[in-house]
């Protein structure tokens, strides 16, 4: 109770709060940040006499009284042009615990569920970090425009942040919630304010950017609408509803941080350590409701947490794919689609089929593969017996084709990582069109399944045609430690958290005294190939340029690569298959052996994607919003063990002046 106090006091005296600025920073150890990395005596930005922070029980703290969900919130509403609003939302974020104390009713009934704050999952106890008391967090749901203001309170033991996925945070660098980069974190026991304005629309999402937090379930949708008349997909369906969005995530259990054990839709799911079939009533799958005749919008995001990336799919359905990571694009009928970790399709379902139930399949990879992992929520018809389930397995055999008879439809699954040469060309597309989408013409040649450079966007490309780019190569690799420890590398540096927050500190140290990257440290004399280089890795670019980068992964798995502070284009996406090409990319690409699309080419808009094993990727953009933005893998676990740098966009004078109170 009385800490309940105090984070409300903490609410109240936020410049109380404010004093304790650099009390605490980098001296604990804390659980979930990289095992044995080298200690180090952190810098202190501000010489402030620290204050200490009276210790909590945690485990006492009354949270009841917190709103768990927002569906009555008045930003939640049918979106109109110039009727912009400011949205206030309170995310409690704290441990809490799957099949715990508060099931024991629900265990029988699931009716129970929900009054008890239980968190069911997939049946097996396991402890979480849950916003609001719900795994994935409470849906936030506004409008374009709108300002938002967010007050995260910690109520973990650890530190935390609120990272606000594919919000570009250009007015509001210090917003985007990447600790030591945009932000210090955010104390146990403190609260602090996140305010910045919607100023795009999408599926989009939060999630703590700090340590395993997002693999313990802190995350939630993040959904920004657009007035009907601005929004060019508006006429292609009937319903945009949040009960038909889905957050995928792969779990671990208990500390087991390296095992992915499970992938829940919408935190439920088939448990699969029990032996018992798809069909037994104990499992507990995501039931999502659709009246025959008409056509809904369903966004997928998946919060992936290892090497997990998914197939999803809908038994007898089409899904016409309009929106990728958030942004539009040319609209394709397939049959699914993958995800790797952090990206979303939106895509239109017509819910054309009889009152029945289906299945929503998804079927892992990578990781998930070798642990047979797969995943099933129902698509139930209006009308379909309430609890029933569908009668097929989640998974089945692909149809073969039989003698005599015509094939089977060509499946068109869209973004597979596997096959991340094949492209979309015209007379790809309109194959298509004839193959599996007209319905069945059995002479047409099976469509190959098609990677993420073959969706187009909307909007046309944003550079001037024949612009020259500045080009980064970066490069993706692991190393073994002298400690025996694995490091994940970008440019064969592992990223060592700054003590200080690189955008708050700019002006207090010279950069080659702080940081760190491939140029300063040759010039230093070090090789990272001789030696384990950890360090602050920064990355220059310009402000105002056209960019490219080159991702280059030498690894044999693959890696999903985001960019905070921008949406860029993908360009290119191509395995390569061996060292030796890798290593000399940069020769390839002067020799004009790695082809972009053209600029007639509206290439998709991303801000994750995936870089194939022994292969590469090609970013584009105009790096019009100077600041510190992270640039990472998307694997929790690699990201963790240093696959992360920063882009430092711009020079300091450039970049926006951060209030002095930053932290409320
Ligand atoms: C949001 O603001 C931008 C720029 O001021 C404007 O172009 C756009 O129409 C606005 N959108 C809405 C929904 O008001
Ligand atoms: C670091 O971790 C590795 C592997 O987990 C272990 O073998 C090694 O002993 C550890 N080193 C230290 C200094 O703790
Ligand atoms: C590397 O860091 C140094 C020092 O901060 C900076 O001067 C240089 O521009 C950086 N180079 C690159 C390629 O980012
Ligand atoms: C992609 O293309 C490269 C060469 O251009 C080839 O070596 C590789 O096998 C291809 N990969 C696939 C999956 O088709
Ligand atoms: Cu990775």
């Amino acid at each position: 109770m009385c800490a309940t106090k105090r984070i409300i006091c903490l609410l109240l005296c936020c410049s109380w709060a404010q004093a304790q600025l650099e009390s605490q920073e980098g001296k604990i150890d804390w659980p979930w940040t990289r095992q044995n990395k080298t200690q180090k005596v952190p810098l202190q930005a501000q010489s402030q006499s620290p204050v200490q922070l009276p210790n909590f029980d945690f485990a006492e703290m009354d949270i009841s009284s917190f709103q768990s969900g927002f569906e009555r919130h008045p930003c939640r509403r049918v979106c109109q042009q110039g009727q912009s609003q400011r949205c206030y939302y309170q995310l409690v974020v704290h441990n809490y615990r799957r099949l715990g104390a508060e099931c024991q009713r629900c265990q029988y009934d699931e009716r129970a569920c929900a009054q008890e704050q239980c968190i069911y999952g997939d049946g097996v106890p396991n402890p979480v970090m849950a916003v609001n008391r719900q795994v994935p967090g409470p849906p936030i749901e506004l409008c374009e425009n709108d300002t938002v203001v967010v007050d995260v309170l910690n109520y973990l033991s650890e530190p935390t942040t609120m990272h606000w996925h594919g919000v570009h945070m250009s007015r509001t660098p210090e917003m985007d919630g990447v600790g030591y980069v945009t932000q210090y974190p955010v104390q146990p026991g403190e609260v602090y304010r996140y305010e910045f304005l919607a100023d795009r629309s999408g599926t989009l999402w939060y999630h703590s950017h700090m340590g395993w937090q997002r693999g313990f379930g802190d995350a939630g949708l993040f959904l920004v609408r657009q007035p009907h008349q601005a929004n060019p997909h508006a006429r292609l369906y009937d319903y945009d509803l949040v009960e038909h969005a889905l957050m995928v995530q792969d779990i671990f259990y208990d500390y087991q941080l390296q095992e992915v054990r499970n992938i829940l839709i919408n935190g439920k799911g088939r448990n699969h350590q029990s032996q018992l079939p798809d069909q037994d009533p104990r499992h507990r799958y995501e039931r999502i409701k659709v009246t025959p005749g008409y056509r809904y919008r369903m966004r997928v995001v998946l919060n992936g947490v290892l090497n997990c990336p998914v197939e999803f799919s809908i038994e007898q359905h089409k899904l016409l794919i309009i929106s990728a990571d958030g942004n539009d694009i040319v609209p394709v009928l397939a049959d699914g689609f993958f995800l790797t970790s952090a990206e979303r399709f939106d895509f239109v379902l017509e819910a054309n089929q009889y009152t029945k139930n289906f299945w929503i399949r998804l079927r892992g990879y990578e990781q998930c593969e070798q642990r047979k992992l797969y995943q099933g929520a129902v698509l139930s018809y209006r009308g379909a017996a309430k609890s029933a389930l569908p009668p097929n397995d989640i998974l089945q055999r692909q149809p073969q084709p039989q003698q005599g008879r015509s094939l089977p439809e060509p499946r068109l699954i869209i973004n597979d990582y596997r096959y991340a040469n094949a492209t979309f060309t015209a007379q790809r597309q309109s194959q298509l069109r004839q193959a599996g989408i007209g319905g069945g013409a059995a002479t047409a040649p099976a469509p190959k399944d098609v990677g993420t450079v073959s969706l187009r966007s909307l909007q046309p490309v944003p550079w001037p045609r024949y612009s020259k780019f500045l080009t980064y190569y970066s490069h993706l690799s692991i190393r073994q430690a002298a400690n025996g420890e694995l490091l994940f590398q970008t440019d064969e540096i592992s990223f060592d958290t700054s003590g200080i927050s690189l955008l708050q500190g700019r002006q207090l140290y010279r950069d080659d005294a702080h940081y760190c990257n491939r140029s300063s440290l040759a010039a230093q004399g070090r090789s990272c190939a001789r030696e384990t280089c950890e360090c602050v890795h920064v990355i220059r670019l310009p402000a105002y340029r056209a960019i490219e980068i080159v991702v280059v992964n030498h690894m044999d798995s693959t890696h999903p690569i985001h960019m905070h502070g921008y949406t860029f284009r993908v360009v290119a996406q191509r395995v390569l298959g061996n060292q030796n090409d890798l290593r000399n990319i940069q020769e390839l690409d002067r020799r004009g052996q790695l082809p972009r699309l053209s600029d007639d080419y509206a290439a998709v808009e991303k801000d994750t994607v995936q870089v194939p094993a022994l292969g590469y990727v090609i970013l584009r953009f105009i790096s019009d919003n100077p600041g510190f933005w992270s640039y990472h893998c998307h694997i929790e676990s690699h990201a963790i063990q240093g696959m992360t740098a920063v882009l430092k966009v711009g020079e300091n004078h450039q970049m926006k002046r951060i209030p002095a109170k930053v932290r409320c």
